[in-house]
C-alpha cells in the first residue's frame, strides 16, 4: 500500500484549502511537490472551486527544500514545476503563512497570486547560508515585490524578516488577525474578483542603481571567500536585467553549480552537526534538575553578560560580588548592557524593567542558598575558585548544581574543593556572553550525569550552542587555539608581520586575524598568564611569546590603549612601521633567520595544527565525535562555516595530505610537535574523523 500524501485538500465552500503536512518543519520532500502539484492541478481543474489556498499543518510553513535531498540525483517533479503550476493557476491561490516561511518554502509563497501572514511569522531566504542560492525563482521574484536592493540585503543575510517588516518591504499583502486561515480564505475570495497578480510577470520596480551597487560591494566585501553571496548577488543583478524567463534559467545553473560544490557540502554538514552535537549519546535519557533561580558569582564582563543572558531567557538571577561599590558597579554593568540593546532597538523600556526586576544584586553570598544553579564568573585564580567552590559546597542547597567558568583551569581540582563534586560542573562562557552562542559543557570525573545534562539544558533555554567536553587544559576551544596561535607567533619570528598572518588568515576565510582578535581582546591578559607560567615553562621547548611580551612591555595593549600589534585611529586599524621594527628586531634577537613569507604554507600550518590537536582531543575522549570540535571552532572562534570546521575539511582534503602538513611543522618547531596517533592511524589506514569512534553503518 502507498503511504499516504502530506497534501490533502479541504473543501470551504467554493475555497480549496491545500493543507501541507510533513512534521516537523513541512519541508519540501517529493512526496510534499508530488502532493502539491496533483492538489493545486485537481483544484484548478474543479469548476467548483474559485480559488486556492495553501497552509500548512503544525508548528510552521513550509521551511524549505528538504536538505537531506540534495547532493542526490533530482527527483521529480522539480520545485519549479510545482510553482509553476501554482503561479499559473487562473484561480487565485493565496498563501497563508505561520510560523517560518523559509527557502523554497517562501519561494512557495511567492509563486502564489497574494501573501497573507500571522502577524508572529517570519519569511526568508537562507539558502545562502546553506552554499546556495535560492534556486525556485526566489532570486527573480523577490526583487520583483520588494525591489533589487531589499530583497539583495534579504538573500545575502540569510536573516529571516518579521511579517511587519515584510509587509512594508512589499514582499506580503497582509497581515492576519487571530484566524490565519479564515482571513486567507476571505483574501482568496475577494481576489476572484481580480486578474491573478502573477509575480513574475511584475516589472522590477523603480531602484536607485547606486544604491544597489552600494549594497553589492558591501556583500562582496563580507563574503570572505564564501561563494554563494557572491552568487547571490549576480543573480539579483541578472534579475535586473533579464526576462523572468531567462532569469529563472539562469538561476537554475548557479543553484545547480553551486548545491554540488565543497562549500554547500560544508555548509550541509554544518546544519546537521549544529543540531547532532546538541544529542549527547551518553546523556542520552538522563533528566536534567529544574532550573528556575541562577546565581552567578562575579558582575564582572563575564558575569554581567551571562546574568543579561539568564535574564533574557526568563529566569530568576542574583549575583553576588563582594563589595557595596562592587554591587554598585555590577548593577550598572548589567543596565548598561540593556541600556545598548535598547539604543540598539533590539528592546524596549517594558522589557528592560521586566528583565530588571527579576535580578537582585548582593554582597551576601548567603542568597545564593536557595539558587537552583550557580555559575561562579570570578578572576581566573585557582585559589580564588577554590575558596568559593568550599563555600559553595556548604551554602548551596541540596541537587543544586554549581558551575565554573574557567577558561583553563582544572575543573576537577575545583569540583573537589566543594566537598559534593558530584554537582560540579564547568560552563564556559565566551565573551560577550549574552552574544556568543557557544557554551563549553565541561563533564568532570565525578560530575553527576544529571548535572551535566541540566548544563546543556540550561544553555539550550539561553538559545545557546552547548559543547559537552571533558577536563584538559583549555577544554576544546582554548586547547585548539593555543596550538595554532603558537604557530602564528612562531611565524612573526620566522619572517612574517601580524598584517600579513592576519591578511592570509582572513582570506581562509577567519572572521578575524589573530593578531587583530588579539588586539580586540587585550593583551595583557596572556601576558598576565605567560608570566605566571614562566617558571613551568619547558626551557627545551620554543617559546613564541617574545613579540607580545615587548609589545605589553611599551603599554601597547591593543585597541584599549590605541595599540597594539596595530595602530588604530578613529577605531579603524593601521599597519604600524614601529611593529614592523620591533617584529624583525626580536628575529636578530632570537637570531632566527627571516624567510619570505609564504601565506599558503601558514595557512597549512594553521590547520595541520588544529587538526592534529583535533586528533589528540579526540583520542583522549575529551569529546565524543570530531563534530563536536568543528562546532566549538564554528561558533566560538570564527572558523568559516563553509569550510564544515577543521575536522570536516581534513576528511575532505584527505588525511595523509594533512598528516604531512604536521610532519612538516614537527620538523619545523621539534619536539611536542609530533603528529597525533590517531591522525596517522586513520591517515595509513584510510579512516576519517567523521566515522571514528561511530557504529559501523
Ligand atoms: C531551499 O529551500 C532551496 C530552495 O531555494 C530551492 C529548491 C529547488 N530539510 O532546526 P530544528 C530538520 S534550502 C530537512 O531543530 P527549530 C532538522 O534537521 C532550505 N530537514 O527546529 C531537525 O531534525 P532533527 C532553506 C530539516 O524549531 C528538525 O527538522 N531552508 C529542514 O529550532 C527540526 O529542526 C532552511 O535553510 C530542511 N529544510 O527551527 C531552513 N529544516 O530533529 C532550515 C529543518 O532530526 N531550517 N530540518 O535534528 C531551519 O532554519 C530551522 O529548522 C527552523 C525550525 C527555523 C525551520
Amino acid at each position: 500500500m502507498s503511504e499516504p500524501s502530506p497534501v490533502t485538500t479541504r473543501r470551504e465552500g467554493d475555497v480549496a484549502l491545500i493543507l501541507v503536512d510533513n512534521p516537523p518543519v513541512n519541508a519540501l520532500s517529493q512526496a510534499v511537490r508530488t502532493g502539491l502539484l496533483a492538489q493545486v492541478s485537481a483544484a484548478v481543474a474543479d469548476p467548483s472551486v474559485h480559488a486556492l489556498v495553501i497552509a500548512c499543518e503544525g508548528r510552521t510553513f513550509i521551511a524549505g527544500a528538504d536538505i537531506r535531498e540534495f547532493g542526490k540525483p533530482p527527483l521529480a517533479p522539480g520545485l519549479n514545476e510545482v510553482l509553476a503550476a501554482m503561479e499559473g493557476s487562473t484561480k487565485p491561490v493565496v498563501a497563508a503563512i505561520h510560523g517560518t516561511a523559509l527557502g523554497g518554502g517562501f519561494e512557495v509563497a511567492l509563486a502564489c497570486h497574494a501573501r497573507i501572514a500571522d502577524p508572529k511569522a517570519s519569511v526568508g531566504l537562507p539558502e545562502v547560508k546553506l552554499g546556495i542560492v535560492p534556486g525556485a525563482g526566489g532570486t527573480q521574484r523577490a526583487p520583483r515585490l520588494a525591489g533589487p536592493v531589499a530583497a539583495l540585503e534579504m538573500m545575502a543575510s540569510g536573516k529571516p524578516v518579521k511579517a511587519i517588516e515584510a509587509k512594508a518591504k512589499g514582499l506580503l499583502d497582509a497581515i492576519s488577525g487571530p484566524d490565519l486561515r479564515a482571513d486567507a480564505i476571505a483574501l482568496a475570495r475577494e481576489l476572484t474578483e481580480k486578474p491573478p497578480r502573477r509575480t513574475s510577470q511584475l516589472i522590477i520596480p523603480p531602484y536607485d542603481q547606486d544604491e544597489f551597487e552600494k549594497a553589492a560591494s558591501s556583500v562582496l566585501a563580507r563574503a570572505r571567500g564564501q561563494l554563494s553571496p557572491v552568487k547571490v548577488v549576480e543573480a539579483v543583478r541578472l534579475a535586473t536585467r533579464l526576462s523572468f524567463e531567462e532569469g529563472l534559467k539562469a538561476e537554475r545553473a548557479i543553484f545547480a553549480e553551486l548545491v554540488g560544490s565543497d562549500q554547500a557540502r560544508a555548509l550541509r554538514y554544518a546544519f546537521f552537526a549544529e543540531r547532532e552535537v546538541q544529542r549527547v549519546p551518553h546523556l542520552h535519557g538522563v533528566e536534567p534538575r529544574r532550573v528556575d533561580t541562577v546565581g552567578v558569582i562575579g558582575a564582572g564582563t563575564m558575569g554581567a553578560g551571562i546574568a543579561v543572558a539568564l535574564l533574557d531567557a526568563g529566569l530568576r538571577v542574583t549575583v553576588v560580588e563582594t563589595s557595596t561599590q562592587a554591587v554598585g558597579a555590577g548593577w550598572d554593568r548589567i543596565a548598561g548592557l540593556y541600556a545598548r540593546a535598547m539604543k540598539s532597538g533590539r528592546l524596549d523600556e517594558s522589557g528592560k524593567d521586566e528583565r530588571l526586576s527579576r535580578l537582585t544584586v548582593t554582597e551576601d553570598f548567603g542568597d545564593l542558598a536557595g539558587m537552583d544553579l550557580v555559575i561562579e564568573a570570578a578572576f581566573e585564580d585557582m585559589a580564588v575558585k577554590k575558596d568559593i567552590f568550599a563555600r559553595l559546597g556548604t551554602t548551596a542547597r541540596h541537587g543544586a548544581v554549581l558551575a565554573t567558568n574557567t577558561s583553563y583551569l582544572d575543573v576537577n581540582e575545583i569540583a573537589e574543593a566543594s566537598g559534593r563534586p558530584a554537582d560540579v560542573i564547568g560552563l564556559h562562557f565566551f565573551s560577550p556572553a549574552n552574544i556568543m552562542r557557544l557554551v563549553e559543557v565541561v563533564e568532570g570525573a565525578a560530575s553527576a550525569k544529571e548535572a551535566v545534562a541540566t548544563g546543556v539544558a540550561l544553555a539550550k533555554r539561553l538559545g545557546k550552542l552547548p559543547v559537552t567536553c571533558g577536563v584538559c587544559d583549555g577544554f576544546v576551544g582554548n586547547r585548539i587555539l593555543a596550538a595554532w596561535r603558537q604557530v602564528t607567533d612562531f611565524a612573526l619570528e620566522d619572517g612574517a608581520l601580524p598584517q600579513e598572518v592576519d591578511a592570509a588568515l582572513e582570506s581562509y576565510g577567519m572572521a578575524m586575524g589573530p593578531f587583530a582578535v588579539a588586539d580586540l581582546a587585550g593583551l595583557d591578559i596572556g601576558w598576565a598568564r605567560r608570566k605566571r607560567l614562566a617558571a613551568t615553562r619547558d626551557p627545551r621547548g620554543r617559546y613564541g611569546g617574545t613579540v607580545a611580551d615587548r609589545l605589553c612591555a611599551q603599554g601597547r595593549f591593543g585597541q584599549k590603549t590605541g595599540m597594539g600589534y596595530y595602530r588604530y585611529e578613529n577605531g579603524k586599524r593601521q599597519v604600524d612601521p614601529e611593529v614592523s621594527d620591533l617584529v624583525e628586531n626580536v628575529s636578530t634577537e632570537l637570531r632566527r633567520k627571516r624567510e619570505p613569507f609564504d601565506a599558503d604554507r601558514l595557512v597549512r600550518r594553521v590547520r595541520a595544527a588544529m587538526v592534529n590537536e583535533g586528533a589528540k582531543i579526540l583520542r583522549e575522549g575529551i569529546v565524543a565525535r570530531a563534530l563536536d570540535i568543528d562546532m566549538v571552532l564554528l561558533h566560538g572562534y570564527g572558523f568559516p562555516a563553509w569550510r564544515g570546521g577543521p575536522m570536516f575539511e581534513a576528511d575532505a582534503i584527505g588525511l595523509p595530505a594533512v598528516l604531512a602538513d604536521v610532519r612538516d611543522l614537527h620538523q619545523a618547531y621539534g619536539a611536542g610537535w609530533e603528529p597525533a596517533p590517531l591522525l596517522v592511524e586513520l591517515a595509513e589506514n584510510g579512516g576519517s574523523f567523521a566515522a571514528h569512534g561511530r557504529p559501523a553503518a
